[in-house]
C-alpha cells in the first residue's frame, strides 16, 4: 500500500492545490477517494479488502463523479427549459457498468493507474461486476444503447423501466442441454443506483369505476382499486462520452402501500398479515425471459401497468414543479413507447389528465398523441401483443372504459374516410373480436401516438405493407423508418481497445462521438500493407483471447489459425442456428466421405439463450452440443472443423467475442429479423457478414458494398411469393443429395448415440413444415460459405474487406439513430450551454 488511508492530500502529490475527492479526476484524488470508500462506505481496510469490497469501493468512486455531471445536467434542464425525452421501456439491458464510465468519463487511463499505484489490476476489477441483466437480447440492449446516446448527444432524458430482483437466467450447459439458473445479480448490492425512497407512486389494480359530479358540475369518473402497489424510484446516473452531461435511468421496485395488514395482524395471523407484502414485491421479482410474448399472463400486464404508471406520475410530477398546468405537457416532454411493452401509457395518460388533472377530453387526446410515439420492433405476428379482455377488465377496469371510448372515436373516424367498409372497421378496432375477445396493443400505440416507425428501412416497409398496413393507410404521415444504431463508446472502445487504439492512431480520436463523418478516413488504409498487418494482428489478439475464454469455459482448444464463424444471438427458429448446422453437417460429411477433402479450418462459435419454455429452441441447443461432441471427437476431422457453444451469451461475454470473429452469421429468414443490431457490432469489430436480405443487413450491405458481404439466400419477397406457390420441404430435400444426407444423419441418430428419436421433433418440423424455408436457402448458403471459406484463405484481401468494412459502418451508431429520433419524431434539442458550476439546489428536488 502506497498511499495513507486518508481524505487528506499525500506527500506524492505534485498539485497545488487539493482537488475535490468526489469530483477530481486525477491518478491522487482518485487513489484518496477509492480508499475512503472503502473504509467509510464499505468498512474495509485495505488488507482484508475482498475483490469485491475492491470492485464497490471503486465504483462508488466513480459515480460520486457522475452524480456530479448529472446534478449540473438538472441544474440546466430547469434553466433552459427544455424538452425531455422519456424513453419507456420494459427493458433496459446496461451490461456492466464500470468499464463503460471510465471510457465516457476519460478516465480511464487515471483510474487504471490509481489501481496500479495501490497494487491493484483495473481489468479484475471490472470483470468482479454482475451485469444486470434486465433485458432478454436485441430490444433491451438497443434501449441501452440509446441511453449512452442521448446523454452523449447532451439531449436531456431519462430512461424509465422496471428494476427486476431476478434477470434473465444465467445458461448453464449440462450434457448439452441449456439448464437456467436464476440471476441475482444484486446479490452483492448494487453500487451504481440510488434509491430514493421519497419519490413513490401509488398503482392501482382491479376494483370498479364510479361516476359523479364534480363541484363545477364536471362529470367525472373515480377509480375504486381493490389492490394499491407502490413503486419506488431507483436512479442509476448515465454519463455521456466527453461530454459534461450525465442522465438518469430510473428504475421502479415494487413495495407494499403497508408493511402488514394491521387487521391480520391484530387479529393474530401473521402469515396471511405479510401476504399482501410478498404479493406486491412480486410484482417486479423477475423479467420474463422470453422473445416473444407471454401472452394472457396477469403478472405481465401488471408489470408493464406499473411501470408505465409510475413513469407517467413522475413525469407529470416534475412538469408540475415548472409548470402550473399540463396543457403544454407535450411541449415539454416526448414519450418513446419501446415497442408495445409501454402501450398502456396511451390509456394511463388519457386516465392522469381527464380523472386526476381534470383535463377535458378534447385536450387530454391532443396532449396525448403529440407527447407518445411508437417504435415497433417485430413482423412476426405471434409477437404482437394482446391481452384477453377479461384479464383486462379485471385489472384496468378504468383503462378500459377508456380504450373503449377511445375505439368508439377512432372507428368513427374511419368509418367517415371509409364509409361502409365494416371489415376495415374489424380489422383496425383497438378491440379483436374475431374470437376469444382481446385489446390490440400495438393499434392502441398506433392510434394513441403521432410517429410509428420500424427499426430498418426494410422492417418499415414490410409494417406498411403487412402488420399496420390499414394503419399506414389511413395515417401515412405518422410512418417513418429509424434504423437501428449501437454505441460505439461500448461496442468498439469498451470491447476492442487496441483496434480502437489503432484506429485513433491513424484518423484521431473523433470518429468515437462522430463515427458517421470520421470513420471512412480509414478507407485510405485499406490497401496499406503495414496497417493491414497491424490490423490482422489485433484480430489474432483478440482470437486468442477468446480462444483462452473458450478454453476455460468449455475446455475446448481452438486454433486461432481458424476462421471464427460466429452466430451469437438469441436461439430461434427464423434466426436459423440450425441452417449452420446443417452446413456443418454437410461439411463433416465430405471429410468423412474423403477425409483429405481440403478445407479452410474453420472454428464456429454458438451462443445465445433460448427460452426456458421454447422447447424447440432448447433442442437446438442440444443438436449444436451433440454435432460438436461428434465432429470436435472424430480424428478425421484432424481440427479442420471446431465446433463450440459458448455459454450464457450475454453484454459481457459479447463483449469478448464480437471483436474476435472473422465471420458473423446473420442468417435469418428473409423479412423476419426486423433489424438486428449484433450485425452491427460484429461489423463495426471487423467481421465480414455472411447474411440474407433481412433487417439492417440490407443496409450494411449497401454501406459497405456488395463485393465485402457475403449474400446468399430468398428475398422477403421470394420468400412470400414460394409460400403462397405451395413450399414443400421435402421436395428440396429429396432433391438435393447433400441436404438429404445431412438429414439423414440427424435423423438416424449419429449425433445422439444412435436415438432416433431425440432430434425426431426438430427433424420432422422441417421436413413437414419448414416454416423458415432452411431447405429452399440451403444451397444458397452452402455455396456462400464456400466463397467466404476461399475469401478466407488471402489474408491480405479479407483483411481489406474487413478495413473497408468498418470504414462504411459509420451509419450504424446510435448517435445518428437519436439524432434521427430528434429532429423527426421528438423534436428535441441538445442543451445548449455546456454545464457549469452553477447553483445545485433546484436540480437537489428532483
Ligand atoms: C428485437 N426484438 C428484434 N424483442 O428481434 C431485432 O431484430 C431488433 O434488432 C431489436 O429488437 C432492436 O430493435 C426483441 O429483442 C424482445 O426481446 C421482446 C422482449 C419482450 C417480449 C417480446 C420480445
Amino acid at each position: 500500500m502506497k498511499t495513507k488511508m486518508t481524505g487528506k492530500v499525500t506527500e506524492r502529490s505534485t498539485k497545488p492545490c487539493v482537488e475535490d475527492d468526489r469530483t477530481g479526476i486525477s491518478v491522487e484524488s482518485i487513489k484518496r477517494a477509492f480508499l475512503d470508500h472503502l473504509c467509510y462506505t464499505l468498512g474495509r481496510f485495505p488488507a482484508v479488502a475482498t475483490r469485491n469490497d475492491l470492485y464497490m469501493a471503486l465504483a462508488y468512486t466513480v459515480r460520486d463523479r457522475l452524480l456530479h455531471r448529472w446534478m449540473k445536467t438538472v441544474e440546466s434542464y430547469l434553466r433552459e427549459d427544455v424538452k425531455v425525452v422519456s424513453y419507456l421501456s420494459a427493458e433496459f439491458l446496461m451490461g456492466p457498468q464500470l468499464g463503460n464510465n471510465l471510457i465516457n468519463l476519460g478516465i480511464y487511463h487515471q483510474v487504471e493507474q490509481a489501481m496500479k499505484e495501490l497494487g491493484h489490476e483495473l481489468n479484475k476489477m471490472i470483470a468482479q461486476e454482475e451485469e444486470p441483466g434486465l433485458g432478454n437480447g436485441g430490444l433491451g440492449r438497443l434501449a441501452a444503447c440509446y441511453l449512452d446516446s442521448l446523454a452523449t448527444l447532451r439531449i436531456p432524458a431519462i430512461g424509465y423501466g422496471i428494476r427486476y430482483e431476478f434477470g434473465i437466467f444465467d445458461q448453464e450447459i449440462r450434457d448439452g442441454w441449456q439448464v437456467e439458473v436464476t440471476d441475482k445479480w444484486l446479490h452483492l448490492g448494487n453500487p451504481w443506483e440510488i434509491r430514493r425512497p421519497e419519490i413513490t407512486f401509488q398503482v392501482n389494480f382491479g376494483g370498479h369505476t364510479e361516476t359523479l359530479c364534480d363541484g363545477s358540475g364536471r362529470y367525472r369518473v373515480r377509480w375504486l382499486p381493490e389492490r394499491v402497489v407502490r413503486g419506488v424510484a431507483y436512479d442509476s446516473p448515465v454519463a455521456g462520452y466527453a461530454v459534461n452531461q450525465a442522465n438518469m435511468l430510473r428504475l421502479f421496485s415494487a413495495e407494499a402501500c403497508e408493511s402488514f395488514d394491521f387487521q391480520a395482524f391484530n387479529q393474530g395471523d401473521y402469515y396471511s398479515a405479510i401476504d399482501e407484502k410478498v404479493a406486491s414485491e412480486n410484482l417486479t421479482k423477475v423479467l420474463y425471459p422470453n422473445d416473444e410474448p407471454v401472452q394472457g399472463k396477469r403478472l405481465r400486464l401488471e408489470q408493464q401497468y406499473f411501470f408505465v404508471s409510475c413513469s407517467l406520475q413522475d413525469m407529470i410530477r416534475l412538469h408540475l414543479l415548472q409548470w402550473q398546468n399540463l396543457k403544454n405537457f407535450h411541449e415539454q416532454y416526448a414519450i418513446q413507447l419501446n415497442d408495445t411493452h409501454p402501450s398502456i401509457a396511451v390509456a394511463e395518460l388519457m386516465r392522469l389528465l381527464v380523472d386526476e388533472h381534470a383535463v377535458d377530453w378534447d385536450m387530454a387526446w391532443h396532449i396525448t398523441t403529440n407527447t407518445l410515439a411508437y417504435t415497433n420492433h417485430t413482423l412476426l405476428p405471434e409477437a404482437l401483443e394482446k391481452w384477453p379482455l377479461e384479464l383486462f377488465a379485471s385489472l384496468l377496469p378504468r383503462h378500459l372504459e377508456i380504450i373503449y371510448e377511445i375505439n368508439r372515436r377512432h372507428l368513427e373516424t374511419i368509418a367517415a374516410l371509409h364509409p361502409g367498409d365494416s371489415r376495415m372497421l374489424a380489422r383496425m378496432s383497438l378491440i379483436d373480436e374475431t374470437g376469444e375477445r382481446y385489446v390490440r396493443m400495438a393499434h392502441l400505440a398506433s392510434v394513441g401516438s403521432h410517429a410509428i416507425n420500424g427499426v430498418a428501412a426494410l422492417h418499415t416497409d414490410l409494417l406498411k405493407k403487412d402488420v399496420l398496413r390499414d394503419f399506414s393507410r389511413v395515417f401515412p404521415e405518422r410512418f417513418l423508418n429509424v434504423t437501428n444504431g449501437v454505441t460505439p463508446r461500448r461496442w468498439m472502445v469498451l470491447a476492442n481497445p487496441k483496434l480502437a487504439a489503432l484506429i485513433s492512431s491513424r484518423i484521431g480520436g473523433r470518429w468515437i462521438s462522430h463515427l458517421e463523418e470520421e470513420l471512412t478516413k480509414l478507407e485510405d488504409f485499406a490497401d496499406d500493407r503495414e496497417f493491414q498487418q497491424e490490423w490482422h494482428s489485433i484480430k489474432q489478439d483478440n482470437k486468442l483471447q477468446l480462444a483462452r475464454m473458450i478454453k476455460a469455459r468449455t475446455g475446448n482448444t481452438v486454433d486461432i489459425e481458424s476462421l471464427f464463424d460466429v452466430q451469437v444471438k438469441r436461439i430461434h427458429e427464423y434466426k436459423r442456428q440450425h441452417l449452420n448446422l446443417l452446413y456443418l453437417i454437410t461439411l463433416y460429411n465430405r471429410i468423412k466421405e474423403n477425409p483429405k477433402t481440403a478445407i479452410t479450418p474453420r472454428t464456429i462459435i454458438f451462443g445465445g439463450k433460448a427460452a426456458p419454455g421454447y422447447f424447440m429452441a432448447k433442442l437446438i441447443i442440444k443438436l449444436i452440443n451433440s454435432v460438436a461432441e461428434v465432429v470436435n471427437n472424430d480424428p478425421d476431422v484432424a481440427g479442420r472443423i471446431r465446433i463450440v457453444f459458448f455459454p450464457d451469451f450475454n453484454v459481457k461475454t459479447g463483449q469478448w467475442i464480437y471483436p474476435a470473429a472473422d465471420l458473423s452469421e446473420q442468417i435469418s429468414t428473409a423479412g423476419k429479423e426486423a433489424s438486428g443490431t449484433g450485425n452491427m457490432k460484429f461489423a463495426l469489430n471487423g467481421a465480414l457478414t455472411i447474411g440474407t436480405l433481412d433487417g439492417a443487413n440490407v443496409e450494411i450491405r449497401e454501406e459497405v458494398g456488395a463485393e465485402n458481404f457475403f449474400l446468399f439466400g430468398l428475398t422477403a419477397e421470394e420468400v412470400n411469393d414460394l409460400k403462397a406457390r405451395g413450399y414443400n420441404p421435402r421436395d428440396y430435400c429429396n432433391g438435393n443429395e447433400s441436404l438429404r444426407r445431412a438429414i439423414d444423419c440427424i435423423s438416424s441418430g449419429c449425433f445422439s448415440r444412435g436415438d432416433a428419436n431425440l432430434f425426431r421433433p426438430l427433424v420432422d418440423s422441417l421436413l413437414y413444415h419448414d416454416n423458415y424455408l432452411l431447405f429452399a436457402d440451403y444451397q444458397s448458403y452452402l455455396d456462400c460459405q464456400e466463397r467466404a471459406a476461399a475469401a478466407f484463405r488471402d489474408r491480405s484481401q479479407w483483411t481489406r474487406k474487413s478495413i473497408l468494412n468498418v470504414a462504411r459502418m459509420g451509419k450504424f451508431s446510435s448517435d445518428r439513430s437519436i439524432r434521427e429520433y430528434c429532429s423527426r419524431i421528438w423534436g428535441a434539442k441538445p442543451l445548449a450551454d455546456q454545464i457549469d458550476d452553477a447553483d445545485l439546489s433546484a436540480a437537489a428536488r428532483l
